[in-house]
């Protein structure tokens, strides 16, 4: 494998009254993850997401659960776009973009990422069921767009088809998993450079 000369991984720690998160990533990992949210469908997801990206996630969140769920998931997404985002960094020789169309069983689902520093999210999700395990399926949206801001991504995520709320969000997580896989993926012929005219992609130019 390709590498670079230092590791690519990170430790974020956010606390506030609602969530209490600590989350390590390793974006040159096999998949190993051990994740901790308080639920167990959202948990599944982040495994996914690991699994598929082949990112090691090490994730515990304490969060307001009888309230909702709703701050668990959004502070999640949050956290572990900044730890993504603080692993990647200076972006040199990455690939940056990438696409998958991403089948499971009768759905089918698209994800486009740019990691282009400048956080976006189009999200074009119909999600059937309103409930999941006691999740208000309508938080998924907040998962990505809070994912999108602290990454610094941006996100195309559009359900071409499908019927089954389980297969239709567990397919947005596996095609933002395989995008990662690929954009984060380094290019050997372009290790030295910053892939963008502007020589950054920090998002702050
Ligand atoms: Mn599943």
């Amino acid at each position: 494998m390709i590498k670079k000369n230092y590791e690519r991984v990170s430790y974020v720690e956010r606390r506030t009254k609602e969530t209490q998160i600590k989350v390590n990533v390793n974006l040159d990992g096999n998949g190993l993850n051990q994740v901790k949210t308080g639920l167990p469908f959202f948990d599944h997801m982040i495994q996914q997401l690991s699994k598929h990206s082949l990112i090691n996630i090490n994730l515990k969140c304490k969060g307001d659960l009888h309230v909702d769920s709703h701050h668990t998931i959004e502070d999640v997404g949050w956290a572990l776009g900044k730890a993504i985002n603080d692993a990647l960094g200076d972006k040199k020789g990455i690939k940056r973009y990438s696409f998958i169309y991403l089948p499971m069983d009768e759905c089918l689902t698209r994800c486009c990422i740019d990691i282009s520093g400048r956080p976006w999210l189009v999200w074009s999700v119909f999600l059937p069921n309103i409930e999941i395990n006691k999740i208000e399926t309508e938080i998924f949206r907040e998962f990505f767009q809070s994912f999108s801001q602290s990454a610094g991504l941006t996100i195309h995520i559009e359900n071409i088809y499908g019927k089954n709320t389980h297969h239709i969000i567990e397919s947005c997580f596996k095609s933002l998993a395989i995008s990662l896989r690929n954009a984060i993926s380094l290019d050997l012929r372009n290790l030295e450079s910053v892939p963008s005219t502007k020589g950054t992609l920090t998002g702050n130019k």
